[in-house]
């Protein structure tokens, strides 16, 4: 008859002990799914960053960087209910990191990052008009320049070498011409 009780209090000293661990366990938001995906190679314009979180959550603070180390952020990160939103304007293909911070639901601070692969388009040169992003990202201009002054080069050696290239033929019809002139005197 005394096992009932202690059955009991074993229960009312394990119930409270278990609501503890399992209460704010419950209410940790953790990353549940991001958009681009970890690791995952972008092929389509992108606009911007998601991260979804399994509850509610708060505070983002949330930097997406390119291959030059640079935020391609155009606006801050905004969170709604368990997604946070981050508008994204890429100026480079390459590696992008997804810097993120949040709060949860129960108060504590998560954070984390990951990174996925940009191969989208990209502006050709900085469209300074119509975005307001801080970044200027620097224009790879002076390849491009090159090109026609190169082509301009060959274009001039192309002269010189059309004069090179008639004197052997004009070499070669004179010998044509001198040994038909001397088979003839020969035979006459
Ligand atoms: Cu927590």
């Amino acid at each position: 008859m005394t096992h009932r009780p202690r059955a009991l209090l074993l229960a009312l000293l394990v119930l409270p002990l278990w609501l503890l661990g399992a209460g704010p366990a419950a209410a940790h938001s953790g990353l549940s799914s991001t958009s681009p995906a970890e690791g995952a190679t972008v092929s389509d314009p992108l606009g911007a960053v998601v991260l979804t979180f399994s509850g509610a959550v708060r505070g983002p603070d949330v930097v997406v960087a390119g291959p030059d180390g640079v935020s391609v952020g155009t606006a801050e990160a905004t969170a709604d209910g368990s997604a946070v939103t981050v508008p994204v304007a890429p100026t480079a293909t390459g590696t992008h990191t997804v810097t993120w911070a949040v709060t949860s639901a129960d108060g504590h601070r998560l954070e984390g990052s990951y990174a996925f692969t940009y191969a989208g388009p990209v502006p050709t040169r900085p469209a300074a008009s119509t975005t307001p992003a801080p970044g200027n990202a620097p224009a790879t201009t002076a390849p491009a320049a090159a090109t026609p002054s190169e082509a301009a080069a060959t274009r001039d050696d192309s002269g010189p070498n059309l004069l090179v290239r008639g004197v052997p033929v004009l070499l070669a019809a004179a010998v044509v011409v001198g040994g038909v002139v001397l088979l003839r005197r020969r035979r006459t």
